[in-house]
């Protein structure tokens, strides 16, 4: 089966190539001439996924191109900050989008708060002929400080239930056999059938 990966961040692609079975062949933005930033103005991950999805389902009909979509929106919520950053979680500390900038903010907005729980969540959006949604939760805590240089975004804060480690002092292979985004792929792929 083909599929478009409706998502432009490098590092989701490469851990969903690895979730992702071979039989599933994945198809870039780029492959198929989408290289502008698609507009994300929902208020849930649900309606940006939907949006990411259905952008890029609209451009492939123009072309005549008859693939299946895929997209991921996720989000990092925390506690303390009622769910923040939430579905802002990609411009938490602004525009332009900087990973860095956004772990900063969040270390700053959470200075000398104990309450560090926090789960991260993704949300799958998979339209062929209809459209149908796959939720990934994982719930975990902030660390005090950036730990770990593998993954990206908030992995270096990240602290998931069980582990003493964040998601970036994790390999790709531990932060995949139970991240939020492979219990999204578990499912997706449990509906297709794999
Ligand atoms: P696309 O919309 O093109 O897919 P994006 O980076 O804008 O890419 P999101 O809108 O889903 O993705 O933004 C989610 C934010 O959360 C963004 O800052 C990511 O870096 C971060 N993020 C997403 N998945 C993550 C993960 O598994 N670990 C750590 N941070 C993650």
């Amino acid at each position: 089966m083909k599929i478009v990966l409706a998502t432009a961040n490098k590092n989701k692609i490469i851990e969903l190539k690895k979730l992702l079975p071979s039989s599933v062949q994945l198809i870039s933005l780029a492959e198929v001439g989408i290289t502008e930033e698609i507009p994300e103005t929902g208020s849930t991950l649900e309606e940006n996924a939907f949006l990411k999805a259905n952008y890029v389902l609209k451009k492939l009909n123009e072309q005549k191109l008859n693939y299946a979509v895929l997209s991921d929106d996720s989000g990092l919520e925390v506690k303390a900050l009622n769910g923040k950053p939430g579905v802002n979680s990609a411009i938490y500390a602004g525009l332009p989008k900087n990973d860095h900038l956004n772990n900063i903010k969040l270390l700053t907005d959470l200075k000398k708060c104990t309450k560090r729980q926090a789960t991260f969540k993704t949300v799958l959006c998979f339209i062929n002929q209809k459209t149908e949604y796959f939720e990934g939760i994982v719930n975990g805590t902030i660390a005090y400080e950036p730990k770990g240089i593998n993954g990206f975004g908030y992995d270096p804060l990240f602290i998931p239930q069980g582990y003493r480690s964040t998601f970036a002092e994790l390999s790709l292979e531990t932060k995949n056999s139970l991240s939020h985004r492979a219990i999204a792929v578990a499912k997706f792929l449990k509906r297709l059938g794999n």
